[in-house]
């Protein structure tokens, strides 16, 4: 028995780190120890590429932020198995369907036949990660998000590439759910993260406490593979 993965996805302030936060506090208040990460996590020597890219202070090819970004959690792999085997559940706040959803959604304006960076291009070098066990997809309308604090400081902050991002989140979600055969994982659940902060850490409980009380029987799988 180990630990469960717990993924929360979303667009940009639809309430991720809201709700990661909201949500560590909870297990701990019910005495559960689970460690919070986030990516791209800006600490490491080459999150600190992607800082300095996402505020602009740097450019980069559009090959390469990907394969940044996916290396960045590369770094953190074996750590997080580590963990779940540890018995450590694991709270993440972004993960390897950001590095897909916003990679893919460059340069696909109508005038554009094919995006920069294909969909299975962008899904490649993640393939072999720690697999989550959920994927909570805080989904909200990018022009509702756009209304929350602080849009718009970062290179992504655009309605326009949100809406694409959006799309393919939604992709992602349909492909899993519809994957009939195995245990499903992950199990890809989208959450309206249009409602109040409070009812929103509620779904969020009802889903994640099943996981952290009754564990998790299989290893931890890998990601697309
Ligand atoms: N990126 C990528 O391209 N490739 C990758 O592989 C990865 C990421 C991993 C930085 O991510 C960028 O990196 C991101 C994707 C790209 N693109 N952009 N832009 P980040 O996670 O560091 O930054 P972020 O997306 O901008 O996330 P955020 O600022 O952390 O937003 P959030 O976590 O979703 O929302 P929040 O901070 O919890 O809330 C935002 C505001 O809304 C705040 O004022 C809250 O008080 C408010 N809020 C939250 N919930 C509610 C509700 N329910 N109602 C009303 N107001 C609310």
């Amino acid at each position: 028995m180990r630990a469960p993965f717990i993924v929360i996805e979303g667009l940009d302030r639809s309430g991720k780190t809201t709700q990661t936060s909201l949500l560590h506090t909870r297990l701990e208040a019910e005495g559960i120890q689970a460690k919070l990460m986030k990516f791209p996590d800006r600490t490491t020597v080459i999150g600190q590429m992607i800082d300095s890219y996402l505020r602009s202070d740097s450019e980069l090819d559009d090959h390469v932020i990907h394969l940044l970004f996916s290396a960045n959690r590369w770094e953190l792999a074996s750590y997080i198995t580590q963990l779940l085997e540890a018995g450590t559940p694991i709270i993440c706040d972004r993960y390897a369907f950001s590095g897909i959803a916003f990679s893919a959604s460059k340069g696909i304006p109508s005038s554009t036949p094919s995006p920069k960076l294909p969909y299975e291009w962008c899904r490649s070098p993640d393939i072999g990660l720690p697999a989550p066990d959920l994927v909570l997809f805080l989904d909200i309308a990018p022009e509702r998000a756009k209304l929350r604090g602080g849009y718009g400081e970062e290179r992504y902050e655009k309605e326009e590439l949100q809406a694409r991002v959006r799309g393919i989140f939604q992709r992602l979600g349909s492909e899993m759910q519809n994957e009939t055969q195995r245990p499903v994982r992950p199990n890809w659940v989208t959450v309206d993260a249009g409602r109040e902060r409070k009812v929103v850490a509620n779904e969020v409980w009802s889903l994640v406490e099943p996981l952290v009380i009754n564990r998790i029987d299989d290893p931890v799988a890998k990601l697309w593979s």
